[in-house]
């Protein structure tokens, strides 16, 4: 299980989290054993240059097998979603994606006896009945959101065809990613890439949520050390697979500014809540991820002042380089 992992294909490869994730993977089991797939072209892309690369819309349920069967696939990382503040404003097609995109991954999977479907779910499972603070890993699960909606569902449905089937599905939920290389794809958590983007480039952002918006949040370098860790994470060491809490860092917007500005002192930011102010705020505020560090021996290694101090140096970096 686990261990075994030879042959890899990843579904929306070419999104902030898959066109990173890809790198480390091909690092770890070699450029042409990883397999990025999205439904956009990736011909041009970074992903292209470094090893195989396929059109797959994940709604095309004989194309996965087709493609599964091609590479000799064995492990499935599935990336394509469609993230909480565009799901919201297209709900149907965010059920398609999320829900239809993921039955067709794990059918294949169980058809083709796969090793390991890894699939992440996110904080979106959390709502307002949930407890906000160190919000524990096996609570309440009543998203406000569709994103959220079919997040559970994925988990239970990953969590079912382990029991039913035998498939080792694995998934932990990831607090909003900050990263330097690919910007996020419509999500909440947004505000906390974009500010970075925009103080590099102009010294001032206008923020979508309030000052006072506080939300678990993640470096990209912990995010891909934690989806490889649980990857290769000895089975009979779980109790839990599809629906681990992750934590790292917790912050409100007014003090992620503020730790930029220690870097950039001219830095402005004004806050003009919209739409997504409302889901923010059905959010955990930090969560509890003791589950984790116990199953498979979670630790991140970046806080708010070193995840910050690195993001500035490299999109610094970006920028001079005419990048941005
Ligand atoms: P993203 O929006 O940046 O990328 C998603 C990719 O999926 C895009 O490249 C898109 O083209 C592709 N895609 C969309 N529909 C598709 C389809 N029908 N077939 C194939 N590809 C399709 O998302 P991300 O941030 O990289 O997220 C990856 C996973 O991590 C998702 O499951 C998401 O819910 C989860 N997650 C992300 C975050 C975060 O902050 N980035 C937080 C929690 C959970
Ligand atoms: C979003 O904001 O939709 C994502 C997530 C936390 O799932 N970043």
């Amino acid at each position: 299980m686990g261990d075994n992992i030879q042959r890899v294909l990843v579904t929306g490869a070419l999104g902030q989290i898959g066109s990173e994730l890809c790198a480390s993977l091909r690092q770890r089991y070699g450029a042409d054993n990883v397999v990025a797939s999205d439904c956009k072209d990736l011909s041009g892309s970074k992903l292209a240059k470094a090893g195989p690369t396929c059109t797959l819309d994940v709604l095309d349920r004989a194309l996965i097998e087709k493609t599964v069967v091609h590479y000799k696939i064995d492990t499935i990382v599935h990336l394509a979603a469609i993230l909480s503040a565009t799901g919201e404003a297209n709900p149907d097609l965010a059920w398609k994606v999320n829900m239809d995109g993921l039955y067709n991954v794990l059918e294949v999977g169980r058809v083709h006896h796969l090793n390991q479907v890894m699939v992440p779910s996110s904080i979106a499972v959390f709502g307002p009945g949930t407890p906000l603070e160190n919000t524990p890993n096996d609570t309440i699960l009543r998203p406000s959101t569709m994103y959220g909606l079919t997040k559970v569902a994925g988990e239970l449905l990953g969590s079912y065809y382990f029991d039913k089937f035998g498939l080792d599905v694995r998934g932990l939920r990831y607090p909003g990613i900050i990263s330097a290389e690919t910007p996020p794809g419509g999500g909440t958590t947004d505000y906390a890439v974009a500010i970075f983007y925009e103080a590099v480039k102009h010294g001032r952002y206008t923020c979508f949520v309030r000052d006072d918006t506080r939300l678990p949040m993640m470096y990209m370098p912990d995010c891909l050390k934690a989806t490889m860790d649980l990857m290769v994470a000895p089975l009979h060491n779980l109790k839990h697979h599809t629906d681990f809490n992750v934590g790292a860092m917790s912050f409100r917007a007014c003090e992620l500014a503020a730790e930029i500005r220690k870097h950039i002192p001219s830095f402005q930011c004004d806050y003009q809540p919209d739409r997504r102010q409302n889901i923010a705020d059905s959010w955990p505020r930090s969560v509890a991820d003791d589950a984790a560090r116990r199953e498979w021996g979670w630790r991140p290694n970046f806080d708010l002042e070193t995840m910050t101090e690195d993001m500035i140096k490299r999109l610094q970096a970006r920028h001079q380089a005419g990048e941005l």
